[in-house]
C-alpha cells in the first residue's frame, strides 16, 4: 500500500533511504486518462524519505514526508487517506515495531518514558532502556534461569539420580547465580521506576515553620504565598521540579497543629495528613528558633504513617536562636537520637539548600553521574518481584528435594521475567501500554 500511495502522491517512488525533494499533488481533474494525477494541484512540497520493509522503525514500508505545518499538513493527510491510508492510533508505530520484533516491550515503554521524562536524568535513563540495556539484563537473567530449569528438569527425568542431582554443589551455584542477577536487576529497576515516575515529596510541619518559603526556595520562584500569619497555606500546592536529575513532585501543605476552629484550615490539615500518607518522602520542617529540639515533630509523629521516610528540616538557621540549636549537638537529649536524619537550612537565605537537595537525591537512590540506571515502570518492578518470590519458593523446594514442584515454580518464574520484555503479553496489557502513548509515536 505504501509504495502505491507514494507513487500516486509524488509521481514516482523515491529511492530508498535518500532524502528526495518532491511536490505532493492533489487528485487532479481525472480528465486525460493515465498520468492525470500529475495534473493535480500542488498541496505542499518538501522532503520525502522512503524506507522499504523490513528496514524501517516498524519493520514495514514507511514513507516519511517533511512538509510545512498547519492547514497544509491537514490537507496532505486528507489526500493520503483518500489514497487508502488511515490515521494512526496513539502508540501505533511503537506497537507495530514491537509486534514485528523490532523492539521488545520494555524498549517500547521506554519511548513513551523518554517523551514524558521530567528531568535529564530520567531522559538519560529512558534512553538507556530504549537502547536495550534494561532488556539485556532481564534477558541474561532469564537465560540463566532457563539453564537452571533445564538442569532441574533433567534431574527429574532420571529419578534414580535425582536426589544426587538436587543435592549437588553445581545446582546451588546455579541458583545463587540467578539470585544475584535477579537481585541486581531488581535494585536497578526500583531505582529506575522512581526516576521514571518521579518522587513525591511532601513538606509538612507546624504553621509558620517556613514550609511555603522552602517550597519557593526549592522551586526558584514564588509558587506559594508566604506571610507571617499562621494558617496562610490552606490547600495543597504542587510543584514539579528537577532536583539533582530526579524528577520530584514537591507539595506544600497547610500547617499541622492540634486544634483549630476554622473549618477550612481543618480541611487543609486533613488533606496535608492524607498527602503525607501517600508521599515517598516527608520533609518535616521545624522552626529551629522556636523549637530547637524539634518537639513539634515528636508530637506529630503518632499521626504519621509508621513506615514514612522523614527528614527533619531545621529551618531559620539565619536566626541566632536557631543557629545555636543547629550546632552539632554533642550532648543531644536521648529523644533526639531516635529522630530521623536532620538537615539545617535557612529557607530565607538559601543556606543549606544544596545539602538538602543532595540529601533528597540520595534518598531517591540516585547520585548525579552514577550512570547505569535505566527507566523502568511499576509493572516491571512487580514482575521482577514476583520472579524473586517464585525463585525463593523453588529454592526451598529444592532444599527439601521436591524436584517436580521446584521445576513448576521455575517455569512460573521464567514466565514472570518474560512479561517484562513482552515474551508473553496479553492484548489487554498491550492495549493499556500503547494507548497511553501520544499520536504519531
Ligand atoms: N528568618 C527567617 N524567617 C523565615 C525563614 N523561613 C520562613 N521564614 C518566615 O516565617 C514566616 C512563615 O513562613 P511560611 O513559609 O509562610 O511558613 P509556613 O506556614 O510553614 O508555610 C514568614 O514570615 C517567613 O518570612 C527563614 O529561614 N528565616
Ligand atoms: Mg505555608
Amino acid at each position: 500500500m505504501v509504495p502505491g500511495i507514494a507513487t500516486a502522491l509524488l509521481g514516482t517512488l523515491p529511492e530508498p533511504r535518500v532524502a528526495t525533494f518532491s511536490r505532493w499533488r492533489d487528485a487532479g481533474s481525472g480528465v486525460g486518462g493515465a498520468g492525470s494525477e500529475a495534473d493535480g494541484e500542488i498541496i505542499d512540497s518538501g522532503i520525502a524519505l522512503y524506507f522499504p520493509a523490513p528496514h524501517s522503525f516498524t519493520g514495514e514500508h514507511v514513507l516519511e514526508l517533511q512538509g510545512h505545518a498547519g492547514v497544509i499538513s491537514e490537507a496532505l493527510i486528507e489526500r493520503v487517506v483518500q489514497l487508502g491510508a488511515r490515521r494512526a492510533r496513539a502508540g501505533e508505530f511503537s506497537e507495530r515495531a514491537f509486534l514485528n520484533d523490532k523492539i521488545d516491550l520494555a524498549q517500547a515503554e521506554a519511548i513513551a518514558d523518554l517523551i514524558d521524562a521530567g528531568s535529564r536524568g530520567a531522559a538519560r535513563a529512558a534512553m538507556r532502556s530504549l537502547q536495550g540495556e534494561f532488556s539485556q539484563r532481564v534477558r541474561a537473567t532469564r537465560d540463566a534461569l532457563t539453564q537452571l530449569r533445564v538442569y532441574v528438569e533433567a534431574a527429574i527425568d532420571f529419578p534414580e539420580e535425582e536426589i544426587d542431582f538436587l543435592a549437588s554443589a553445581e545446582l546451588r551455584e546455579r541458583v545463587e547465580f540467578v539470585r544475584k542477577l535477579l537481585a541486581d536487576v531488581l535494585t536497578a529497576a526500583r531505582r529506575g521506576a522512581l526516576l521514571t515516575r518521579g518522587m513525591t515529596v511532601v513538606i509538612a510541619g507546624r504553621p509558620n515553620a517556613g514550609k511555603s518559603t522552602l517550597l519557593n526556595a526549592l522551586a526558584g520562584f514564588d509558587a506559594a504565598i508566604v506571610t507571617p500569619v499562621p494558617g496562610t497555606t490552606r490547600d495543597l500546592l504542587r510543584q514539579k521540579m528537577d532536583i539533582g536529575g530526579v524528577p520530584m513532585d514537591v507539595i506544600d501543605t497547610a500547617g499541622l497543629r492540634q486544634i483549630t476552629s476554622d473549618p477550612i484550615e481543618a480541611e487543609g490539615m486533613r488533606r496535608a495528613r492524607e498527602m503525607v500518607r501517600q508521599a515517598d518522602h516527608v520533609l518535616y520542617v521545624v522552626d529551629a528558633a522556636a523549637d530547637p529540639l524539634a518537639r513539634s515533630y515528636d508530637e506529630e509523629r503518632a499521626s504519621l504513617p509508621p513506615d514514612a521516610t522523614v527528614t527533619l528540616v531545621m529551618n531559620k538557621s539565619d536566626l541566632a536562636a536557631a543557629a545555636a540549636a543547629a550546632a552539632p549537638t554533642a550532648a543531644a537529649p536521648a529523644h533526639v537520637s531516635s529522630q530521623p536524619p536532620r538537615v539545617v537550612i535557612s529557607a530565607a537565605t538559601g543556606e543549606g539548600l544544596d545539602a538538602l537537595r543532595a540529601h533528597l537525591t540520595a534518598t531517591a537512590g540516585h547520585t548525579e553521574g552514577m550512570g547505569g540506571s535505566f527507566s523502568a515502570r511499576a509493572r516491571h518492578v512487580e514482575a521482577l518481584e514476583r520472579t524473586a518470590i517464585q525463585l525463593d519458593t523453588a529454592c526451598r523446594q529444592l532444599a527439601t528435594k521436591q524436584g517436580e514442584l521446584a521445576a513448576f515454580e521455575l517455569r512460573g518464574a521464567q514466565a514472570s521475567l518474560g512479561e517484562v520484555i513482552g515474551d508473553v503479553s496479553s492484548d489487554e496489557l498491550l492495549g493499556r501500554i500503547f494507548r497511553n502513548f501520544c499520536i504519531g509515536k
